[in-house]
């Protein structure tokens, strides 16, 4: 219930990273009163909590970056192919000081709950510190991969040593010198922190349950003229981001990898692996995401590359991941494999010798006891739905957005759920979202809310809610795209197999940002169908 103490705006945004920040631009635009409500000091979002040593995007700066307003384009220098957190958290706060948002974000506040009112058609959002607001509008601005994870293993805390989780690293760095670390998982945030930790500690040793493929990223300088000619070509880029399948322009495929000869296919893979970039690997054949033996042969070819990369073939041998390329996350990196050619970095395989327990002195597996001074957890997230189901969302007649997903997230386009009127998520569990580069997948989404938000308000029209029909339709569909995939042969994230207990459901759309896009114009050219429009 609100009171009178209870404040009212237009709209609540959950989160000041990409999402929350352009929305809030947006929905001042629009002569909206929005507030922002951020659990860290700073605007960033993922770009503030993950600051773990080696933090890069995995998508090239001048693409990973707003396209709304040309002259932060024109005006912001990226220095690297693939910018560092520092780069990246300094991109978004100059966002922020630019447009001016920070004056309607209050930070080091949690959102804790939010409870819709048929009879205001409002919702009632409380923070951590008892807070309320109330807002027509409320928005999820969370992100994917924010509700960090911690190992299911006995014993976390009996560690007398320092303790990290790399999406919790603390402002100041840590110092490994003279250290002995242990870190567990191989994901991205650990194929990226390996290889500087293993320069500093005095002992690295790799607790890896999962394999990672992963590309080497040739990261360098940006160049004055390519920069330039950037700037000058880039709303014909946006455009084709727009359109392609990933958020990352690339040549569409034309080719089955099993029609080409060895040495052809092999030189393509090459070419790719040059390149740096995982979209060119991925986009390398047509087949690589649908066919097994087509993925095979991608497969083959990079465990000969790291078996050319690594000394021990043991070790190597123990690198090369199974699963079909491309079904989980693949990671970019720099020195990756080359990092376990030093004397002071030991791999232990957990499928051969699982944890047993984190003990006083360091982690146990089935074998032995290894000490540590310090453990870095790099063990990933609650991903897609963690930050949305732990804020108590509770919508029509008291329907807990919790209970409603415990079999699994359902979504109409990723963006609402059936009977929460007026709860809009940017990126959710339905959409391209992680399968893209998320500011494209962003962008677009911030863009339909707000188009979305004035068209209600032009027509005079309180409350939007997906229909329970073309959500059903849509989770089909969504449902269908996977499963001519090889993605749910893989336990990733994209699957919820991370989590104990979290239902096995493939998560992201991957239709394609393209063909996304055109099916949300389509919804929104036609009034909004799927969703019920009331007064
Ligand atoms: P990820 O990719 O989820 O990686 C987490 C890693 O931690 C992964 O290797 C996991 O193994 C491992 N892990 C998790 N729980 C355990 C337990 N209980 N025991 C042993 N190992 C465990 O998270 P990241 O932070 O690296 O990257 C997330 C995304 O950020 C990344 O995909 C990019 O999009 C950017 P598993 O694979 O589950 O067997």
């Amino acid at each position: 219930m609100s009171d009178s103490t209870t404040k009212t705006v237009d709209a609540v945004i959950v989160g000041a990273g990409f999402s929350g920040m352009y929305l809030l631009h947006r929905l001042r635009e629009m002569g909206l009163k929005a507030v922002v409500f951020e659990a860290g000091t700073d605007v960033g979002g993922t770009w503030y909590w993950n600051r773990y040593p080696g933090a890069r995007v995995d998508v090239e700066s001048l693409a990973y970056s707003y396209s709304f307003s040309n002259d932060l384009e024109q005006e912001f220098e990226w220095k690297e192919r693939y910018p560092t957190q520092p780069e990246i958290l300094k991109y978004a706060r100059h966002v922020a000081d630019r447009f001016d948002l920070r004056k309607d974000i209050v930070f080091r506040t949690r959102v804790t709950a939010a409870t819709y009112n048929d009879d205001s058609r409002d919702w009632l959002i409380r923070t951590e510190y008892g807070e309320a607001v109330t807002a027509r509008w409320f928005v999820m601005a969370t992100g994917c991969l924010s509700s960090s994870k911690m190992p299911e293993i006995p014993g976390l805390a009996a560690f007398k040593g320092a303790t990290y989780h790399t999406a919790h690293w603390p402002h100041e760095g840590v110092d490994f010198t003279g250290q002995r670390v242990g870190i567990i998982g191989t994901g991205s945030s650990g194929v990226q922190s390996i290889p500087v930790i293993a320069e500093q500690a005095l002992d690295l040793t790799v607790f890896q349950r999962t394999p990672s493929y992963s590309l080497p990223a040739r990261n360098r300088k940006l160049r004055p003229q390519e920069v330039a000619d950037m700037k000058a070509r880039y709303p014909e880029f946006r455009q084709e981001q727009r359109e392609s399948g990933a958020g990352v322009p690339v040549p569409i495929p034309t080719r089955s990898a099993l029609e080409v000869a060895d040495a052809e296919r092999d030189s393509i893979y090459e070419q790719a692996w040059e390149s740096g970039s995982l979209v060119n690997l991925l986009s390398s054949f047509t087949d690589l995401a649908v066919s097994q033996d087509a993925n095979d042969t991608a497969k083959r070819w990079i465990h000969r590359k790291i078996h050319e990369i690594v000394a021990d073939q043991a070790v190597a041998d123990d690198l090369c991941p199974e699963y079909p390329f491309g079904t989980k996350r693949p990671c970019l990196d720099t020195n990756y494999f080359e990092t376990y050619n030093r004397p002071n970095v030991h791999l232990v395989n957990l499928q051969r010798t699982p944890l047993i327990e984190v003990t006083e002195k360091g982690i146990r597996t089935s074998e032995r006891e290894y000490e540590f001074d310090v453990i870095v957890y790099a063990t990933g997230f609650d991903a897609m739905t963690g930050s949305l189901t732990n804020v108590d969302i509770r919508g029509r007649d008291g329907l807990s957005l919790r209970e409603t997903w415990r079999a699994g997230p359902r979504t109409y386009l990723g963006i609402g759920s059936a009977g929460f009127p007026n709860l809009f998520m940017i990126t959710g569990p339905g959409s391209p979202s992680v399968l893209s580069n998320m500011v494209v997948s962003i962008e677009q989404h911030v863009d339909f809310v707000a188009d979305a938000i004035g068209h209600l308000r032009e027509q005079g029209l309180a409350t939007i809610e997906p229909t329970a029909e073309a959500q059903d339709a849509w989770v089909d569909h969504v449902n269908e795209i996977a499963s001519h995939t090889l993605y749910p042969k893989a336990n990733s994230w994209y699957m919820g197999a991370n989590v104990p207990g979290k239902p096995r459901v493939f998560m992201p759309y991957a239709g394609g940002v393209g063909e996304y896009r055109k099916k949300c114009d389509e919804v929104a050219a036609k009034g909004y169908e799927g969703f019920a429009l009331a007064f």
